[in-house]
């Protein structure tokens, strides 16, 4: 079974926007398997963002995703890597079709409200980087069944 990591981002936690986003993955079917409110620290910032550090807006995105808590997930589900970038949207708002989380309750693309691993690869590096081993709870739900 496939986990990726989610990401409530600042702008999501002030707005009110943690349990629509929860609510949107469980409705779709998959499991909550790790969460926690918390403050980003400048270091874990510059390395979860660390693709990004010679593009001209990293230090923005670093001082935004610092900014204030943000809500950290890991999901797990069949595909859930490439389907919860689907219910997430194109990374800019303007390009994100309606009824996607972006689409639906951003507006630029410096504030997006959600971040979510873009592979398998970057599953791995940032459930590693966000949670301890003993932090992601491995679980069985009847539901599955009725999913599955
Ligand atoms: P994320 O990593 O946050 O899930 O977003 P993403 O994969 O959809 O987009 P990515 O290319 O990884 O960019 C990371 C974040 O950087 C900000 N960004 N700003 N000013 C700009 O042109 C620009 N481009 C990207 C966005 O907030 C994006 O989510
Ligand atoms: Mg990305």
């Amino acid at each position: 079974m496939e986990r990726t990591f989610l990401m409530v981002k600042p702008d999501g936690v002030q707005r009110n926007l943690i349990g629509e986003i929860v609510s949107r993955f469980e409705k779709k079917g998959f499991q909550l398997v790790g969460a926690k409110l918390m403050q980003i620290s400048q270091e874990l910032a510059e390395q979860h963002y660390g693709e990004h550090k010679e593009r001209p807006f990293f230090g923005e995105l670093v001082d935004f995703i610092t900014s204030g808590p943000v809500f950290a997930m890991v999901w797990e589900g069949e595909n859930v890597i490439a389907t919860a970038r689907q219910m997430m949207g194109a990374t800019n708002p303007k390009d994100a079709a309606p009824a996607t989380i972006r689409g639906d309750f951003a507006a630029t693309v410096g504030k997006n409200i959600i971040h979510g691993s873009d592979s398998p690869e970057s599953a791995v590096r940032e459930i590693g980087l966000f949670f301890k081993e003993e932090e992601v709870v491995e679980y069985s739900k009847l539901i599955s069944e009725w999913v599955y």
